[in-house]
């Protein structure tokens, strides 16, 4: 006697064992797609029931329905169209009729589809009505523009096997799964928390009022499929979840992940956790301020309004049978040392405290204090050791400038300086090293210019990621490969330093120590950088050194206290 899926039934496509097998045998003749990773979510959650009463992905006019009037051709109500976008290639290869072999990463056949039909969308128009904005700034729209395909194929799913996950296993629960959980221990009454990021006291008082409010057990069922680009990464989060988890009294409240790819669509998207934590045995849903934004458009406004969703989702109530929870802002309330909405604060009485999600950032980037009012501090440990204070992050210092203005020189005496601070391990990816053990075959052409570059961006980001220094030291002639190595490394969370070695051309020549400009204005060496090759001097680099008239000593002492300046390095 739980509550009845979305639909009516839980609608589960994966096939009985023996047909699979079969089926399994014969997809290895199918076309095949390899999943990209929304889709591996999306197959995921279609197969399990998450997605009741979708049966497969959306067929034409199911889409426009659901894009237009948040319908299905049945009329049920679903807000975000779950489709299989592919490539032209690819689509050309299908007709209506034709099996597909869906594939995860490792090639592993996950499902077949079935194909009813395909067509282009209209994907501008598509992210108008579902985001309600084309804003390139909102990440579902950017995924849609720049990273979906041009051809939707629609069709029933017939699943073969589960997407195979390594970690968190017993925390990976299914609709059945969760269900059969709750009918076990009794839970009639379930609230359902969605997040998609760590949980501080706020979020637990605010859980823990929900759940009294409710007079229902609490579910945990944070999102660690997709979430919005720059969130912390759901390994970290899960842990953090587990430690949290203990404040609560025992035996009342439940913690399951959910492989759902988000889209940030906001009220939309408010609607469609309803209904997936409904499939998923819940009979509560909490809906708090803001809820599935995706922070602020190109106009510095936020997209959705900060009630926008709970106002959607009470508007729908009747048909989406789970109830919501709505809440206002927690905010810890000093003169009662304690969590309160903030209706029910008196601002001109009492102190309200906060710590906004840039300034928590700002704190753990600084290795400053975060208060106890405002996390615990099993949770704080633990996204320190993800995100570790400058002086103890990984970097990348990447020297660029003329043949002979003095790259390596300075870019060898910073590698010693920083061993003799010690704390870090130091690579040097000096241009001659590079060009040894990784580019050897490589020319200075414009391509094997980018390529030699992008290698050893990629190499750089490796060493940020894993703690250690990586020094750089190539011509790097071009502003846009450049751009590229900052991001590779800039992802990773390390840092990225670029450093202008500016001494001019006159300077670098009249030097020549390898005597290749005197070969180069004789014409002995074509398209040599500065002469007959262009160099992009950089516009705003974090430092730029022009030696001249200062020695390796001076320069490199320029570097490490920059570096001292920006945290990167604590010599007190
Ligand atoms: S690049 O453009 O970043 O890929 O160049 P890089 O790997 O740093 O290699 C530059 C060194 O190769 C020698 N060399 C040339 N440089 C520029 N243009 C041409 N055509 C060229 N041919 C050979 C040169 O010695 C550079 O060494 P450095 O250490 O910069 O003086």
């Amino acid at each position: 006697d739980l509550i009845a899926p979305h639909g009516g039934t839980l609608v589960e496509l994966q096939l009985p064992a023996e047909e699979a097998e079969a089926e399994k045998a014969r997809a290895a003749e199918y076309p095949s797609w390899d999943l990209t990773e929304r889709q591996l979510c999306d197959l995921e959650l279609l197969l399990n029931g998450g997605f009741s009463p979708l049966t497969g992905f959306l067929g034409r006019a199911d889409y426009e329905r659901v894009v237009q009037e948040m319908r299905l051709t049945d009329g049920t109500l679903w807000p975000i169209p779950v489709t299989l976008d592919v490539s032209e290639a690819f689509a050309g290869t299908l007709a209506p009729g034709s099996r597909v072999a869906l594939r995860d990463p490792e090639g592993v056949v996950l499902a077949v589809l079935t194909v009813d039909e395909l067509w282009r969308p209209d994907r501008e128009a598509e992210a108008a009505k579902v985001f309600g904005t084309t804003d390139g700034a909102h990440p579902g729209v950017a995924h849609l523009r720049e990273r979906s395909h041009p051809v939707y194929v629609g069709g029933r799913v017939a699943g073969l096997a589960e997407p195979v996950h390594y970690d968190f296993t017993h925390l990976r629960l299914s609709p059945r799964h969760l269900r059969e959980r709750f009918a076990r221990s009794g839970w009639r009454r379930v609230v359902a928390f969605q997040t998609r990021n760590p949980m501080h006291r706020a979020h637990v008082e605010l859980t823990f009022r929900a759940a009294r409010q409710a007079e229902a057990n609490l579910l945990i069922h944070p999102v660690v499929g997709m979430t919005k680009p720059g969130d912390v990464d759901h390994f970290s989060r899960v842990r953090c979840y587990e430690h949290v988890l203990k404040k609560y009294p025992e035996q009342t409240t439940a913690l399951s992940l959910l492989p759902l790819a988000m889209r940030m669509a906001g009220p939309r998207e408010a609607l469609w956790h309803a209904i997936i934590r409904r499939n998923h045995g819940c009979t509560h849903f909490i809906v708090g301020r803001d809820h599935a934004g995706p922070g602020k458009g190109s106009n510095g406004e936020d997209f959705y309004g900060p009630y926008d969703a709970q106002e959607l989702v009470r508007r729908h109530a009747d048909e989406l049978g789970i109830e919501m929870v709505p809440f206002q802002m927690m905010v810890y309330v000093k003169e009662r040392a304690e969590y309160a909405p903030i209706d029910e604060v008196d601002e001109s009485r009492e102190t309200v405290m906060q710590i906004s999600g840039t300034e928590f950032r700002r704190r753990m980037r600084e290795g400053l204090e975060i208060p106890d009012w405002f996390g615990y501090p099993e949770v704080v440990e633990e996204l320190r050791k993800t995100y570790p204070p400058r002086a103890r992050q990984g970097l990348t210092l990447f020297f660029t400038g003329l043949s002979g203005s003095g790259k390596s020189t300075l870019a060898n005496a910073v590698m010693v300086k920083l061993m003799e601070i010690g704390g870090r391990r130091v690579t040097l990816l000096d241009g001659d090293i590079v060009r040894k053990h990784l580019s050897s075959e490589l020319g200075f052409s414009k391509e094997h210019r980018d390529l030699n570059i992008r290698r050893i961006g990629f190499v750089a980001a490796e060493i940020t990621k894993n703690g250690g220094v990586a020094i750089c030291a190539p011509i790097a002639p071009y502003a846009a490969t450049r751009r590229d190595v900052r991001a590779m490394v800039e992802e990773t969370g390390g840092g990225f330093i670029e450093i202008h070695v500016s001494t001019p051309l006159e300077e670098c020549e009249r030097r020549d120590r390898k005597g290749l400009y005197a070969k180069a204005r004789a014409g002995l060496i074509k398209g040599f950088t500065g002469i007959d090759d262009p160099y992009e001097a950089p516009e705003t680099p974090e430092l730029a050194i022009d030696t001249t008239d200062c020695s390796p000593d001076e320069a490199a002492q320029q570097v490490i206290l920059k570096l001292e300046r920006l945290g990167f390095i604590d010599l007190r």
